[in-house]
This record gives structure tokens, C-alpha cells and sequence, in this order.
């Protein structure tokens, strides 16, 4: 038993939704500047960070970590003008360095090194642009893992820095005029308040400017807003041709609209641009790939729910007039397309759950080619319809990463351009295999099994269990060290379950995971730790559950709802006040996939599994399984008042029970984010944690 800090209830904190009264009692918690909630912070801390600090082999888990951590990653090379540009990491450096180099082969010297702009590491690079002739090079720089951002600009040529800095950039796409003058970019500009990511207020009414180079931002031109619509984020593309802006205007997280206007000179940018509406409805996603002349390439998922490739005139774009160039598979989702080597597309699908690469013609949509690929994901590309040289980068689990090469005007086979190696890691050490399993309504769900090659499925082994469920973002192999050491050296068998909610399966897929569908999630998640329960791979008592963000939510709700079925759960950065989320940041965004308390059935339906109003005393003596909670002081994605809140709750309802011998906990990262930026020393320490919380409570050994 713990004794946890005592966390003052409340109890005249009630909400009424629809003329139900639920209580919040820790409502107080929701203000991360009061004292009273720093000092909550404090004392949580301070109990699981000895509690974390008193695992025997913590040392141990990091050091194997950093070991296995230290080896040389890249990125595919990009060309830019005359350059190429590469990020490498030497192996433990806190952020990546961006490189420069003449070919693919020649040497290569540091273009911008973001580990000299903090003593920590905790100012990153988030996003950013070349200008169309090579010659400067816009970046966003985000401090502790905000999602706020500050856009600058080098001149590439003398490597010196423009004067200028843009403010209060946030969820900004950076789109540059083809005459190498300035970018469109996204603003909140008047927004209040604190705004470095440790608020909980949502950003309103973003604009979309220009902003010349070598000017400051106060000159910068308005160029799109919509007064009406304050939660629109505004996407912006100038096309391929240099002749078309597309401003693309999202509201939640998924369905985007296309406006777009015709753009001359740079100097003719002085106001509010006139846009046309070529799609005017929030019912489908619209990705730009390319253009010739007035004809528009998209991917969507409108009327084709594993995505097609399709034509938009924008001199007839009625939806009558538009023609595919690359029907919807049934059979696989199409992931993303890229225009290369002026007629050709570079095309990657998903089938289940592993990526196919393969060229095809851009004037029929005809396969030219498949490129030979591993079982596993293409984690990077680069090319462009200006040059013939491509770029893609593999990984799986037990591939750290393979750079390959390739120059579509020869006639030749792609070629390794760099493989990364790990020192001290024998693949053959590991095995992996895809399996399928029946969810509760008899759906098929995969799962990724990964575990020692000579173990045995005699219900010995802890085992790791991973998964997200929505925003149809699909889940696919890559290589991770701490999951490795996790198998390795705590012998365990690492899961990945591809859950409802995901891409992995294209729209319907997403679709039967989210809404009144969530529950979906969770059985298929609840079915998986079944699965790897029957099968001999562990037992319920040796299993732990581990997602972040969403997946947070996923694990969260899980152990409210079948406490007896896991041994230990991790939930990092998760969603757990269902009532509330859309209140907070972005929150508002996730409606699409989580509805909303606003709406009586929505209403209804989140207070079923919302973890924060969950939380019971198990029947039968059961006690919670041991659970660590992660969150960071500037998450502005998912605000820590999610955390906060519902380990309050836990404590409180569950922690003085003589049953609950397992630990309820939650670690408060500081200088940090939703994850995004992270400095290596901090991912390190984290895994590390989340090891050493699964030794303790479930009682594992570590061989060395
Ligand atoms: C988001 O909330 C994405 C937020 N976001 C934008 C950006 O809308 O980060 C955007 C526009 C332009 C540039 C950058 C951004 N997401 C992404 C969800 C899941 C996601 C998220 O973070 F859809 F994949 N969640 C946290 C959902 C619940 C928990």
C-alpha cells in the first residue's frame, strides 16, 4: 500500500449535461498556474520518482538503453536548388542535426545544428521549407515541445540569419511564392495570454499571412481569414506550377475543404486574396499532389474509402467533371502519392498494415514498376517532379533503417545508399510475426508479435502491449531500441495491435472505431491481451498495456473496464476527461472522432467510458492493475489536467483499499510536450522509467 498525496475533493464542483449532474471535483486542478496545483504536481512526483529511482536494475535499463540508443540515424537526402540536405543524429545528441553536401556521396557539413540553441535540448526544429531556387531555407523552432512554434529564415548561401522572427505560429503549414520572396503561413496573432504550451486555452481565429523575407512581421499581408469560423485552421500549398494557391481549411480532424486563387507577381499580395470554392462541404480529405496547368491531382477519400487519385479541373471543378487517375483498391489503402521525374508518381499503399511502394505513369495512372521491399514501413521520402533522383527510407522492427536510391532516368534497380547500423543488436536474436485475431464482434484485428527467437509460449513471458485506435492514424512496424531491451533483457514478447479506429484498414476502418463505435477500440484491445493470453504468450498478471495520447485513453479505459485483465498499465498523455476535452486547446478538433457532451446521445455515450468517470471499485477483491501515468508541463495537445484529474481519481477512489497493493501513479515531466521535440536525454530517462515501473510492480528480471 501507498500513501498518496492527500488531494482536496470539491464536492460542490457538479456540471449538468443535459439534466444529469456529474460531479467534478477536481475541477481546481484544470488551472496549471495556481500554486495548489504546481504544489499536487510536486507531491506526485515526489512519490514516484523515488518509487521509480528504487528499481534495482534502473541503472541497468539505462544503461542497455543507451547502448543499444547510440548508433548513427538519418534521413533521406533532399535536394534543394544545388544541395542535398540531410538530418543525422550521431546517436545520443538531443536533437538532429541538419546537414549539407554537394551529391548524395560527397562530404557533408553541419547547415543547422538545433542542439546549440538550448543547453537542453529542448528548443527543436519543427517545420520547415526551402524556397523553390534552393537559396533560403524557412524553419519553425518550438521550445519544450509546445506546439507553438517561431518561424526564421538563412540565407543559404552566406549561412547567416534574416533579422526577422515570426510569432505565435501554431498548427501552420509554410508555403512559399515560386519567385523565392516570401511564405504563406499560418498565425494567432492576437492571441492572449500565455502562449508558450503550458496554457489550456484554445487558440481562435487563425490567419493566414505572407510575409516578404527581410521584412518584419509587422508588414506581413492578411491575406485569408474567416471571422465566422474561428476554429478553422487554414492549410495553404502554393501548386507545383508556382500559379495556384490552395488554402485548405480544416475544422476537426479529419475532412478538409479546397479554395483556391490565382496568384501573379509576389508584389501583388497587398490584401484579402479572393478565393475560389471548389469544395465547400467538411465530408471528405482532400491531399494536393500535383498539377498540369489547370488540372489538379488529389488523393481523397470521397466516395472511396480507401483513397483514390483523382482530377479536379479548377476551370470545371464541378464533382461531375472529375475523373480518377488511380481508382480506390479495395484491397489496400493508398497512403500518400508524390509526383517525381516530371510524368511519373510514386505511390505507397498499406496492405495489412505493411507498405507497398511502386511507380506509376502520371498521364494514365499505369503501374510502371513495384519497388522490392521488406515486410515493414517506408518511414521516409523524398523526390520531386523537377528531378529524376529519389529517395526512401525502410524500417521494420528488426531494421533499424535502410536509405535507398534510385535515379528514374536510368534504367536501374534501387540501390542502398546507407544502411543503419546498430552496434551490439542481432536481428537474428528476435523473431516477428503478423498474426490475426477475433475481436468480440468477430472482426479480424492484426497484431504484430515480436519476442526472442528461441522463446517459448509457455505463459512465461511479460508481455508489452501497444495501441492507438483512432484518428485514422494506422500503426505500422518500426524499429524501437527500448522495446527491444524490453525483449532482450527483460525476455518479454512486445504486441502491436492495430486497432478500429486506425487508417490501417482506410476510412471504414477509422469509421467503426470512432464515435458510437469507440467501444470497438477497446474490445479489440481487451480481445488482443486475450489473444496473448490464451496463446501461451503470457498471462493477464505478467501484461502490460502501453499507449500515448489516444492510446492513452485506450489503456486508460481499459483497465476501468477489465481491471483483472492486465498486470501493469502505461498511459502517456492521454485523454482522459471525456466530458471536457473539447474545452482545452485543440481539443475541440477530436469531436470527429470522439462527438461531443455538448450533444445529449454523445453525451450519454462518452460518460460510459470516459476513464475519468469510470473509475469503481472492482468486484470480488480485485484490485486496479499497477498503473503510471505520464503527462509534461507543456503539453498543449493534450493538456495534463487530463492526468492530473484522473489520478487524483484513482488515488482517491481505489488507494486506501487493503487490495490494491499495486502502485497508481503518475510522472510530470517538466520542460517537455506531447511528445514531438523531444531531446534524447528525456525519451531515454522516460523509457526507462516506463521499464523500470514494469520491473518493480510486475517483478521482472533483468539480464544483463
Ligand atoms: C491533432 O490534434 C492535430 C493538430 N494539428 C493540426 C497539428 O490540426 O498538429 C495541424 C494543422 C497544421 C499543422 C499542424 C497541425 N491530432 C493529430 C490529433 C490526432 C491526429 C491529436 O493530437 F489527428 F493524428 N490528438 C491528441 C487526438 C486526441 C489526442
Amino acid at each position: 500500500m501507498f500513501s498518496y498525496p492527500e488531494a482536496r475533493r470539491d464536492e460542490s464542483c457538479v456540471d449538468v449535461y443535459h439534466g444529469v449532474e456529474i460531479k467534478d471535483p477536481y475541477r481546481w486542478l484544470e488551472d496549471p498556474e495556481s500554486e495548489e496545483v504546481k504544489a499536487f504536481v510536486n507531491a506526485q512526483n515526489e512519490i514516484t520518482r523515488p518509487f521509480l529511482d528504487s528499481c534495482s536494475v534502473s541503472q541497468d535499463i539505462h544503461d542497455r538503453l543507451k547502448q543499444l540508443w547510440d548508433y548513427p540515424k538519418y534521413s533521406c537526402p533532399e535536394r534543394h536548388g544545388d544541395k542535398y540536405y540531410f538530418y543525422k543524429n550521431t546517436g545520443l545528441q538531443n536533437q538532429s542535426v541538419l546537414y549539407v553536401q554537394d551529391t548524395p556521396h560527397s562530404e557533408a557539413t553541419v547547415f543547422l545544428d538545433p542542439n546549440t540553441l538550448s543547453e537542453d535540448g529542448s528548443v527543436a526544429i519543427s517545420n520547415t521549407q526551402f524556397s523553390e531556387d534552393g537559396l533560403i531555407f524557412a524553419y519553425g523552432l518550438s521550445s519544450s515541445g509546445s506546439d507553438w512554434s517561431t518561424i526564421h529564415f538563412i540565407d543559404v548561401k552566406t549561412g547567416t540569419e534574416y533579422p526577422e522572427v515570426l510569432e505565435k505560429i501554431k498548427y501552420s503549414t509554410i508555403t512559399w511564392t515560386h519567385d523565392n520572396k516570401g511564405i504563406f503561413y499560418g498565425t494567432y496573432l492576437e492571441q492572449k495570454g500565455v502562449t508558450d504550451g503550458s496554457e489550456t486555452l484554445g487558440a481562435r481565429d487563425q490567419k493566414l499571412c505572407y510575409h516578404r523575407v527581410g521584412t518584419t512581421q509587422a508588414e506581413d499581408v492578411l491575406v485569408v481569414e474567416f471571422p465566422e469560423e474561428p476554429l478553422w485552421r487554414i492549410g495553404a500549398e502554393v501548386t507545383d506550377c508556382g500559379k495556384y494557391l490552395l488554402v485548405t481549411p480544416m475544422k476537426d480532424c479529419r475532412d478538409n475543404l479546397i479554395y483556391f486563387t490565382k496568384l501573379e507577381s509576389s508584389e501583388k499580395i497587398t490584401g484579402k486574396l479572393s478565393l475560389t470554392k471548389v469544395v465547400e462541404k467538411f465530408e471528405a480529405d482532400y491531399d494536393y499532389i500535383t498539377n498540369v496547368g489547370s488540372k489538379m491531382l488529389f488523393m481523397t477519400n470521397r466516395k472511396a474509402p480507401n483513397y483514390r487519385l483523382v482530377w479536379i479541373n479548377f476551370d470545371d471543378y464541378a464533382e461531375s467533371n472529375w475523373t480518377n487517375l488511380i481508382d480506390e483498391d479495395s484491397k489496400r489503402v493508398l497512403d500518400w502519392a508524390v509526383a517525381v521525374h516530371t510524368d511519373k508518381l510514386v505511390v505507397c499503399y498499406i496492405e495489412d498494415v505493411k507498405h507497398i511502394l511502386q511507380l506509376h505513369c502520371l498521364n494514365t495512372g499505369k503501374l510502371i514498376r513495384t519497388f522490392p521491399l521488406d515486410l515493414g514501413t517506408i518511414v521516409g521520402f523524398s523526390g520531386d517532379i523537377d528531378y529524376s533522383e529519389i529517395f526512401y527510407q525502410f524500417t521494420s522492427f528488426l531494421t533499424p533503417g535502410i536509405i535507398y536510391t534510385l535515379d528514374l532516368a536510368k534504367n536501374e534497380e534501387p540501390q542502398v545508399l546507407r544502411e543503419i547500423k546498430v552496434d551490439n543488436f542481432d536481428p537474428s536474436a528476435y523473431k516477428m510475426t503478423q498474426v490475426f485475431y477475433s475481436s468480440k464482434d468477430g472482426t479480424r484485428i492484426p497484431m504484430f508479435i515480436v519476442m526472442g527467437a528461441d522463446a517459448v509460449l509457455d505463459g512465461s513471458m511479460p508481455a508489452l502491449l501497444y495501441g492507438y485506435g483512432g484518428f485514422n492514424v494506422s500503426l505500422q512496424p518500426t524499429f524501437g531500441v527500448s522495446r527491444l531491451v524490453f525483449i532482450q533483457n527483460l525476455r518479454g514478447v512486445f504486441a502491436l495491435a492495430n486497432l478500429r479506429g486506425g487508417g490501417e484498414y482506410g476510412e471504414k476502418w477509422h469509421n467503426n472505431g470512432r464515435l458510437f463505435k469507440k467501444q470497438n477500440v477497446f474490445d479489440d484491445f481487451h480481445c488482443a491481451a486475450e489473444y496473448l493470453i490464451e496463446h501461451g504468450y503470457t498471462t493477464a498478471k505478467k501484461l502490460t498495456i502501453h499507449g500515448g495520447s489516444n492510446g492513452g485513453l485506450l489503456v486508460a479505459a481499459c483497465i476501468n473496464q477489465r481491471p483483472e485483465l492486465y498486470g501493469a498499465a502505461i498511459a502517456e498523455v492521454g485523454v482522459m476527461d471525456m466530458l471536457k476535452f473539447h474545452k482545452f486547446t485543440i481539443g475541440y478538433a477530436w469531436i470527429s472522432d470522439y462527438g461531443s457532451s455538448d450533444d445529449k446521445e454523445h453525451f450519454k455515450y462518452l460518460l460510459k467510458y470516459s476513464p475519468l468517470h469510470n473509475v469503481k471499485i472492482p468486484e470480488n477483491n480485485i484490485q486496479y492493475p499497477a498503473t503510471l501515468l505520464l503527462t509534461a508541463d507543456h503539453d498543449d495537445r493534450v493538456v495534463p489536467l487530463h492526468t492530473l484529474k484522473l489520478i487524483a481519481t484513482l488515488q482517491y477512489t481505489l488507494g486506501k483499499l487493503p487490495q490494491q497493493t499495486n502502485p497508481l501513479m503518475a510522472r510530470i515531466e517538466t520542460k517537455a510536450g506531447h511528445g514531438r521535440g523531444k531531446p534524447t536525454t528525456k525519451i531515454i530517462e522516460e523509457k526507462r522509467d516506463i521499464l523500470a515501473f514494469m520491473v518493480k510492480t510486475l517483478n521482472l528480471k533483468f539480464y544483463k
